[in-house]
């Protein structure tokens, strides 16, 4: 098994926009070296001049665990060329099979090195708003193991960030709702993740820390989606809707 070749399928995936097929079919590896997999391909990013903006939580909600088939809490990488501008376009020629799910963002206010409790959490968190996740599995029809997704940076894609609000202290009840062109398509609500939202921030923080990731000021934390993820299509408007956190939008090119 080798790593770098393994991290390279997956990136080139990603940047020519062409799956591949999972890469446990014919490969065995272990979580922890499918994190190092992941990093191989962050770092293949990074070298083309990708600056990290935060991380991404997965599978913090049965709803997303079940869709999917996994049942454990992943993590993976957000760098700036995967932000889309609120309100702005997605071009979907440049991804695979792209799917929304809404989701809610938190924003580091003080540098995170050590894993926090809640407490301590919430001290470190200076905004929360509404947000949405592209994601785009490089696996041939979205299908992985939880080794394969991990490795595949959690099919990480894109994200749309809404307007920074002050954080409340009880996040755990807002309802949550997906749209396509003003149709809901997809509603849950906070509770669904870790039944408390902040709860997917004190995870975050111990996972980063586990793989000796620190947070800088400024960086993002993606708490993981409520509620499955929607394909895609040309022309489409998605807008994500947070209670009490305001929406966010694309459209669809
Ligand atoms: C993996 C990513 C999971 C979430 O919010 O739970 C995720 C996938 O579903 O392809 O982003
Ligand atoms: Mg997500």
């Amino acid at each position: 098994m080798n790593i770098q070749h393994l991290a390279q399928i997956l990136d080139d995936a990603a940047r020519n926009a062409k799956s591949t097929e999972q890469l446990s079919l014919t490969q065995s590896f272990t979580e922890q070296q499918a994190y190092e997999i992941q990093a191989a391909s962050i770092t293949r990013r990074y070298n083309r001049g990708e600056k990290f903006i935060g991380i991404k939580m997965g599978f913090t909600s049965k709803a997303k665990m079940e869709q999917m088939g996994v049942h454990d809490m992943i993590w993976g990488v957000l760098t700036d060329r995967m932000l889309i501008k609120n309100g702005g376009e997605l071009l979907l020629d440049k991804y695979i099979h792209p799917r929304a799910e809404p989701e809610i963002c938190f924003l580091v206010g003080k540098r995170i090195d050590r894993a926090l409790t809640l407490e301590e959490a919430k001290d470190h968190v200076v905004g929360v708003t509404s947000a949405i996740e592209i994601i785009d599995s490089r696996y041939e029809n979205f299908k992985f193991s939880l080794e394969d997704v991990i490795a595949d940076n959690c099919s990480s894609a894109g994200l749309v960030i809404g307007t920074w609000q002050k954080p409340p202290d009880n996040l755990d009840r807002l309802k949550i709702t997906l749209a396509f062109d003003g149709e809901v398509v997809q509603s849950g609500s906070s509770a669904a993740i870790l039944d408390n939202p902040w709860e997917s921030v004190v995870a975050a923080t111990r996972l980063a820390s586990q793989y000796g990731l620190k947070l800088p000021i400024g960086s993002y934390i993606m708490a993981g989606a409520a509620t499955p993820a929607m394909y895609l299509k040309k022309g489409m408007k998605v807008t994500s809707e947070v209670e009490e956190l305001g929406n966010t939008s694309f459209s669809v090119v």
